[in-house]
């Protein structure tokens, strides 16, 4: 018996990215982003592949709305492609009518079947335009302006959406963007937040925050204090690096320590838009690490907080399984350990989680009676979501959780290669969707923890 510990409107559903499954790239009006730029690249993406066609979404709406459907799901995550709604993405550039009414018909739809949209303003897909006209995210001045105007136009044009991500994981476009350079260009900016509860959030009654990933820690040697230490600084480096200045008004102590004046800081006017800009917090989660410092001095370009971070402990104990995702091992309590951790450090807010799932070691060589008999992913969701009603009643206030994803599909640098989906999407048979086993245990779980009355 399980005990129904979560929210009667608790939202659970599933999560996408457009460019991830839209496909049709110059259809309707649409810009080129800089992901078609830099799918072009050699080298870059592991299959040479491109978002050209991924999971065409943009012609098979009605086909995923029945997928959401069929698993019983209470919401979805998308994203918008800035280029489609403004092609060259400025603010004195035209806005395409045809795209924003692609968005619009879907909201419609979706709210139609009673599936309540929940959508990212930004998830990597930058118009390819802004960044050869003045660098994109590293012109602060003209970048925040044109982010602005983007997502006014679309506070506009669908005020029946409630609930707004203004980024996804900031990180990625910082660090794999600028720093390692495996993903397209980014950074931050929260004035977006501003313009919602001024100019619609009283009429449109809706929510905004910023989504942040963040991987749960372990010391490699829980009886070394260094490690101890090195671990919570793996949390600051990668969560608290935007958190804190949203609830704290501050950069963490370690992240100054490390990074001196590197660090930008806050002007008075700023830190009004920064302070308390999240009516939620949104957290993507996939996999924990044992943390192990580092007794060398940091280097120049370190950006996880001088430590390792290692998939076997000093007892040689093992994380999780291995995944198809070099990066990904499953480790539930290390997301109920890190909600608990989010909860304390910022006071409690509401949590989305508006991402967790796993990819399947070989899953795409298998044929497909296998792929569909997804058990591996099956059990990640009922390991991680047991984790999350768990961290619920330790107290943490969560109030949504979005599977990543709804079907496979365009795993950025990896390709096609690696799949998330709970339905399989047949790339070679005309994209056709499939739905995986895992995509009916999410239903049942969450619906036997969910409140009645
Ligand atoms: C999410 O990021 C994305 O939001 C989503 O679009 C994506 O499809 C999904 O995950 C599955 O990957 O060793 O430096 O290369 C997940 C968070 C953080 C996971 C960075 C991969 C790579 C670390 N990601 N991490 S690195």
């Amino acid at each position: 018996m399980t005990k129904a510990v979560l929210r009667k409107d608790f939202l659970w559903g599933f999560a996408t990215a457009s460019y991830q499954i839209e496909g049709a790239p110059e259809e309707d009006g649409r810009g080129p982003s800089i992901w078609d730029k830099f799918c072009k690249i050699p080298g870059k993406i592991a299959d040479a592949s491109s978002g050209d066609v991924a999971c065409d979404s943009y012609h098979r709406t009605a086909e995923d709305i029945a997928l959401l459907k069929e698993t019983g799901a209470r919401a979805y995550r998308f994203s918008i492609s800035w280029s489609r709604v403004i092609p060259l993405g400025g603010r004195n550039d035209p806005i395409n009518p045809k795209g924003l009414q692609f968005y619009q018909k879907f909201v419609d739809d979706l709210l139609a079947e009673g599936i309540e949209p929940m959508v990212t303003l930004f998830h990597w897909d930058l118009p390819e335009e802004l960044d050869a006209r003045y660098g994109g995210l590293l012109n602060k001045e003209e970048w925040v302006a044109d982010y602005a105007n983007y997502a006014r136009v679309l506070f506009k044009a669908l005020p029946k959406v409630k609930y707004w991500i203004t980024f996804n994981e900031p990180w990625c476009s910082s660090i794999l963007g600028y720093n390692t350079g495996l993903f397209a260009p980014g950074h931050t900016s929260d004035r977006t937040v501003k313009i919602y509860r001024e100019e619609f959030k009283a009429k449109d009654r809706g929510q905004i925050g910023i989504t942040l990933n963040g991987d749960g820690v372990y010391p490699w040697d829980p009886n070394d204090p260094l490690d101890v230490e090195a671990a919570e600084r793996k949390l600051e480096f990668s969560i608290a690096w935007f958190a804190d200045p949203i609830y704290h008004g501050h950069y963490p102590a370690s992240m100054v320590k490390q990074l001196g004046d590197r660090l930008p800081t806050f002007t008075p006017e700023e830190l009004d838009l920064v302070v308390g800009s999240n009516d939620f917090y949104g957290m993507n989660h996939y996999t924990a690490n044992y943390i192990k410092h580092k007794n060398t001095p940091a280097e120049p370009n370190d950006f996880l907080g001088n430590l390792e971070t290692r998939f076997i402990s000093k007892s040689g104990d093992n994380i999780g399984p291995e995944t198809q995702s070099f990066w990904l091992r499953p480790n539930p309590l290390g997301f109920k350990n890190l909600l608990i951790w989010i909860s304390k450090r910022y006071n409690y807010p509401p949590i989305y989680c508006t991402e967790n799932g796993t990819s399947v070691k070989g899953e795409n060589d298998l044929p497909i009676e296998k792929i569909l008999d997804d058990e591996f992913r099956a059990e990640y969701f009922r390991g991680y979501i047991n984790a999350l009603a768990g961290a619920v009643e330790e107290g943490c206030d969560i109030r949504g959780y979005m599977a990543w994803s709804l079907m496979d599909n365009f795993e950025w640098a990896e390709g096609y290669e690696t799949r998330f989906g709970v339905t399989f999407v047949d790339y070679e048979g005309g994209q056709k969707r499939h739905l995986k086993k895992s995509a009916k245990v999410i239903g049942p779980i969450f619906e036997s923890f969910i409140k009645q009355e």
